[in-house]
């Protein structure tokens, strides 16, 4: 009845053992019973069929019934060597090195993150990404990474998929052993949205690696060095490449856009270069460099600084995607970031498909067959289907080069205009994209990037809201009540613009309230993981230091997420339409809860008559036993 987790291990099928591999993976031994975990399972099942589904769903497009085609391989055969054995065997330094000296344009894929956090509000399970692994291991060695992990992806996994995002982690990388991961890790602020004591940051970055982590992308929202320089010593400690970004904004192109001119994008290279980055990469987070900006930009790097590589960031809001990551490659860049074709474009990155298919026979080929990079969007053009109570496309049919205007990050673009639509006022769209620019030149005109890009956001909806101008927001600032983000980004909680807080507002909002004159963390106490780990076994026994660090990061979604867990055991491993909307009467699933061990779930009925506690029966057949739920109907 019981399986060894260790069949299942890549590194021990591989025979790639240290002795402290038993001592790491203390999972390998735990003997779980799986009576107990489909009875949960039909607790999760019984819940969703009475009080509907137990996360929000944000559009009336349902998932659809479809079981996406999964391209098959050859599961006998080892996937080609990548990257990351040439990480493995000579560390960041020689995979920065063999980057480098790559012939063609590099590739990072980044289906498995950004692309659905901007598409599909970062919605996308477990269950789907791992389906799809096996042929992603074996068909795309050549990647310099597979982005998926960081940024959003580990709130929302918690919060609204009641997975754990360690075990995500881990499970990728068994699938997965040849690519190296990318994450994308917010300087100070981790993978939340305010500052972590320093201790936090060198935990996660460490945990990160020690479960599957390679590469990470280390930004600022203020581009502010300090909070940079914290990320990347963290990355670096823990083993990892890493890849400090340079978050972009306005035109270098531009003559009139002053203030972050080309100069000022070449000294920061040369400071993270200098604070000794392995690679450097451009995060153009709304997708503001356009073909001649991109060749300036890159050209300047390149020439400064020869043998780093250089990896940029778009977003294809405005349609130019492709063009600009052309003009990059053209201009020296190594890597550029691409989503598969059917994860593509609008606020998500440009078409793999599409570069792939640019370069082929040129020098910069990326030698990636666009047959294989076919089968792969066809996976996920129907696995996108799941996922249509989410879909951005519910509001958003078309790029728009407005964002030259208005200069809203990818992700915040989509939420934006879908809360706008939502309220059913599409006109509000307009407003508050207006207002953003505005609300940023009050500010201004700071870099607008999680969580900075927040406090944009938040006055630029103030002003909406409030019909405030701008020149309403500078006579009055003394008597309103600006948004908290607003208040606290003016007291310098999350770090320094470049060209210094904007006066007068400043002094008129803040008045005699604190200001922080220095790097935010600096002055935070250090988290005290033991501690932390002993008041969470109180309610919850079975925490491990997985979980101590999700607690850390976000207390209160952590508490809520081990609650469920507790309740609904491992709802990763239903397939994505029963998790959101439930089975329907009569039909069976079948739930692969490890290897080896399905479960066959037939939803048989739910009784029409509620007992005297208020509660249904809902009643299945496991494995072709009866088994009945009572679950309280809050109808
Ligand atoms: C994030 O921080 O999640 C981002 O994607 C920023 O671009
Ligand atoms: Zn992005």
């Amino acid at each position: 009845p019981f399986l060894l987790n260790v069949i299942e291990n890549q590194k021990f099928l591989n025979g790639a053992l240290d002795t402290y591999f038993i001592d790491e993976n203390p999972q390998l031994f735990m003997f779980k019973t799986s009576q107990n975990r489909a009875q949960k399972l039909l607790n999760y099942l019984g819940q969703v069929i009475v009080n509907g589904p137990a996360t929000p769903l944000a559009t009336k497009i349902p998932p659809a019934v479809v079981k996406p085609y999964i391209p098959t391989v050859p599961l006998a055969i080892q996937p080609p060597k990548g990257f990351k054995q040439i990480l493995n065997e000579g560390g960041p330094e020689a995979f920065a090195k063999a980057v480098r000296q790559n012939k063609g344009l590099l590739l990072m894929d980044t289906t498995y993150r950004d692309a659905h956090q901007s598409l599909l509000a970062t919605r996308v399970r477990t269950h789907d990404l791992l389906a799809v692994s096996p042929y992603v291991a074996h068909n795309f060695s050549n990647l310099y990474s597979l982005e998926n992990w960081g940024g959003a992806t580990f709130d929302v996994a918690l919060r609204f998929l009641h997975e754990c995002p360690w075990e995500r982690l881990r499970d990728m990388r068994q699938l997965i052993p040849n690519i190296p991961f990318q994450m994308l890790l917010r300087g100070a602020n981790a993978v939340g949205y305010t500052n972590y004591p320093d201790n936090v940051v060198f935990k996660f970055c460490e945990m990160a690696v020690k479960n599957g982590m390679d590469v990470f992308r280390v930004f600022d929202s203020l581009n502010y060095l300090p909070n940079l320089i914290l990320g990347m010593d963290a990355a670096g400690k823990a083993g990892g490449v890493v890849e400090a970004a340079i978050s972009y904004t306005g035109d270098v192109s531009d003559p009139n856009k002053k203030k972050y001119d080309l100069k000022y994008y070449t000294n920061l290279a040369d400071e993270l270069v200098k604070a000794g980055t392995h690679v450097l990469a451009i995060k153009d987070m709304a997708g503001l460099l356009k073909p001649q900006a991109a060749k300036m930009l890159i050209g300047a790097i390149r020439d400064k600084h020869p043998d780093v590589p250089i990896h940029v960031h778009t977003h294809d809001t405005s349609g130019a995607g492709v063009a600009a990551m052309l003009a990059c490659a053209e201009a020296g860049a190594d890597v550029v970031d691409v989503a598969v074709d059917s994860m593509s474009g609008l606020t998500s990155q440009p078409s793999m498909g599409a570069l792939v298919a640019s370069l082929q026979g040129t020098k910069l080929d990326t030698n990636i067959a666009l047959q294989t990079v076919s089968e792969y969007s066809a996976y996920w053009e129907q696995a996108r289907t799941l996922y249509g109570p989410f879909e951005a496309t519910a509001t958003m049919k078309s790029g728009n080069a407005d964002v030259y205007l208005n200069e809203i990050p990818g992700g915040q673009y989509t939420n934006l205009q879908f809360q706008a639509f939502s309220l059913g006022l599409g006109s509000q769209f307009e407003e508050v994209k207006k207002a953003y620019r505005e609300a940023n030149l009050l500010l201004g005109d700071i870099i607008k990037v999680t969580p900075s890009s927040k406090v944009v956001g938040d006055l630029a909806q103030f002003m909406v809201q409030n019909k405030l101008t701008a020149d309403e927001i500078r006579e009055k600032a003394e008597e309103l009540s600006f948004p908290k983000s607003v208040v606290e980004y003016l007291q310098g909680a999350i770090g320094i613009p470049y060209g210094g807080f904007p006066e007068p507002l400043r002094s008129q909002v803040l008045k005699d309230m604190p200001r922080i004159a220095d790097r935010p963390g600096k002055e935070l106490a250090p988290l005290d993981f033991d501690k932390l780990k002993s008041e969470l076994k109180e309610t919850y026994p079975e925490v491990n230091d997985l979980d101590v660090m999700s607690a850390a990061m976000y207390p209160q979604v952590a508490n809520d997420f081990f609650r469920i867990r507790d309740k609904y055991g491992p709802v990763k491993h239903l397939d994505t339409k029963t998790f959101l909307t439930g089975p329907t009467v009569g039909e069976t699933i079948e739930v692969k809860i490890e290897r080896g061990k399905t479960l066959d779930i037939k939803t048989v009925a739910v009784s029409d008559e509620m007992t005297a506690a208020g509660e249904r029966e809902v009643f299945f057949e496991l494995n072709g036993q009866l088994r009945s739920v009572f679950i309280r109907d809050e109808n």
